[in-house]
């Protein structure tokens, strides 16, 4: 089973991150392999929305989280079956495929009952108990199928699901017809040979069906007669005890299925699901999708086993920068610019780290290493992942690889970097009518150094006014963002693209306050000239300053 592999960038994605993700994606299929796909980790940012749009490029899957859920651990081959199918047939289907269950559904593919082989046993058993013999709900065109048998008469109610009681032709005939007479109200099928008499007696009596075994068959006279007292014939090719036999595997599967048996949701966590497991009686569990479709079944064995899908991490390589609940997959490569992280894993992996200015660049590298040519449509996504994390090739950030990359895909988009730049920046510096809280979060990261937590968020802005006017609305926000992460201090780096220069608003634990040593410029407030680099900028300082905080 091959597994799905999504290229992931981090929580709060910005433009870099999720044109990574896309343009690497897009390059594993241009290489052949079909499964990887590309996933993003949060909302886009207007900026990010105002460039998928503008190029009509489809987002990528989002994921809220990663916990486990039935659907990274469900198997991808299953079976199920109609309804109206037979026992017959089915545990059939189930011998020679090897499944342990089969879901019942109806015409719509939705969920009805559960089959599996304890289930069949404690059916069949009340159905062929000799003490208390049951009518036997089925259709006479089942029992045709399930015996193989030849359709001689043939009647309107042959597809009709009713309950049959089924009765062999033996004895003298007065006791025969007494036996015949003793049942008239119910739906009869008789399993006879070729006796005539008996079947007169049996004909006239009116029963819903004749099974004649062995292959013997009617003379015209008697076909005659069935066919004026709406008697249906079919004719076995088996003797009496397999005939009657088979009959009672013709029941339909509906009759059969486990009912007690709910089914799951794809969304449903594996602790949601796994008292349901436990007590399900062949420990296994239809999967259902929001339709009520069934969509697979998972079994207690499967919790055990590797996830069915893999992650790539594009543009981040902290553990506390990635998708909740990372921790449970397997992460197969990571490609990043940024410092290194808390990641370590059991075994050897793609890791590509440069300090370049953006994702974007090294993505579109590889295209160049694996000499495949770059669909137009990622070529100006790349481009503006690389803008957008440059603001315009202008920050500290950039290099002259950035450059030269930044220009290859100009040339081959026919877009003017000048152009881009302002446009996407203008995008991203939008705040108008934008809760604090809301820019807070759009570009936060959270920092773990060994045990102390901080979050620097960052937006970029025309002008740093706006943001100042309703400073205390930000510190206040801010201040919620630092106690839920019980973190030392939360900030956000203002960046004026136009002046290529930041402030810094912070609000921080009283001990830590006296190591911020950034000019302020009032109350929470700190000038950083030049700064417009988080990564390489501010966090290097901020990290020196924690350092000597730790002591
Ligand atoms: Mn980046």
């Amino acid at each position: 089973m091959e597994k799905t592999v999504y290229v992931i960038g981090h929580k709060n994605p910005d433009t870099d991150a999720v044109a990574s993700a896309v343009g690497y994606a897009a390059l594993k299929n241009i290489l052949g392999y079909s499964n990887y796909k590309a996933a993003r980790a949060g909302h886009l940012n207007p900026q990010t929305a105002y460039i998928f749009n503008k190029f009509n490029i489809p987002r990528p899957q989002y994921f809220q989280d990663l916990q486990p859920k039935v659907r990274y651990y469900m198997p991808k081959d299953f079976e199920t079956v109609d309804e109206n199918v037979s026992v017959w047939e089915a545990l059939g289907r189930m011998e020679s495929t090897g499944l342990r269950v089969l879901p019942v559904t109806d015409r719509n593919g939705k969920y009805q009952s559960l089959l599996h082989y304890s289930a069949f046993a404690q059916k069949i058993l009340t159905v062929l108990n000799p003490e208390k013999p049951r009518p036997i709900a089925t259709s006479i065109n089942l029992i045709q199928k399930t015996l193989n048998a030849q359709p001689v008469i043939s009647n309107e109610e042959d597809s009709k699901l009713l309950k049959y009681t089924v009765l062999v032709g033996s004895s003298s005939l007065e006791s025969w017809e007494e036996r015949l007479k003793s049942h008239n109200t119910e739906n009869i099928v008789v399993i006879a040979s070729n006796r005539e008499d008996l079947l007169k007696i049996t004909i006239e009596n009116k029963v819903k069906l004749l099974i004649l075994t062995s292959g013997f068959v009617l003379n015209k006279e008697l076909r005659k007669l069935a066919e004026e007292h709406g008697v249906s014939v079919i004719i076995s090719p088996y003797r009496t005890s397999p005939t009657s036999m088979l009959i009672a595997y013709s029941m339909p599967v509906s009759v059969i299925g486990d009912l007690e048996i709910q089914p799951v949701h794809l969304d449903d966590t594996l602790t949601k699901i796994q008292a349901a497991l436990k007590s399900s009686p062949c420990r296994y569990l239809p999967v259902i999708d929001e339709q009520n479709k069934v969509v697979g079944v998972i079994s207690e064995h499967d919790l055990v086993l590797e996830p069915n899908v893999e992650f790539i991490l594009v543009d981040h390589n902290e553990m506390s920068q990635a998708i909740d609940g990372i921790e449970h997959y397997k992460i197969l490569e990571v490609i990043d610019h940024h410092r290194l992280g808390t990641l370590s894993t059991s075994y050897p992996i793609t890791f590509i780290n440069k300090p370049v200015g953006s994702t974007s660049s090294l993505i579109t590298n590889l295209y160049k290493e694996y000499r495949v040519s770059i669909p137009k449509e990622i070529a100006s996504l790349l481009l503006c992942g690389i803008l957008s994390d440059t603001l315009g090739l202008q920050s500290a950030t950039t290099t002259d690889f950035d450059r030269d990359i930044a220009e290859y895909l100009s040339s081959i988009t026919n877009l003017d970097i000048k152009e881009l730049s302002s446009e996407i920046l203008l995008a991203g510096s939008q705040i108008t009518g934008r809760k604090p809280s809301e820019l807070i979060s759009q570009d936060m990261k959270i920092y773990n150094e060994g045990k102390i937590c901080y979050t620097i968020s960052q937006v970029e802005v025309g002008n740093t006014k706006e943001i100042l006017d309703h400073k205390d609305e930000f510190i206040n926000e801010l201040e919620i963002e630092r106690r839920s992460n019980k973190a030392i201090f939360s900030a956000i780096l203002v960046t004026d693209i136009t002046q290529l220069s930041s402030i810094l608003l912070m609000t921080a634990d009283e001990e830590f306050k006296p190591f911020v040593t950034f000019p302020k410029l009032e109350e929470n407030v700190f000038y950083l000239q030049g700064v417009v680099s988080r990564k390489k900028q501010l966090v290097p300082l901020i990290a020196e300053q924690v350092a000597s905080y730790k002591g």
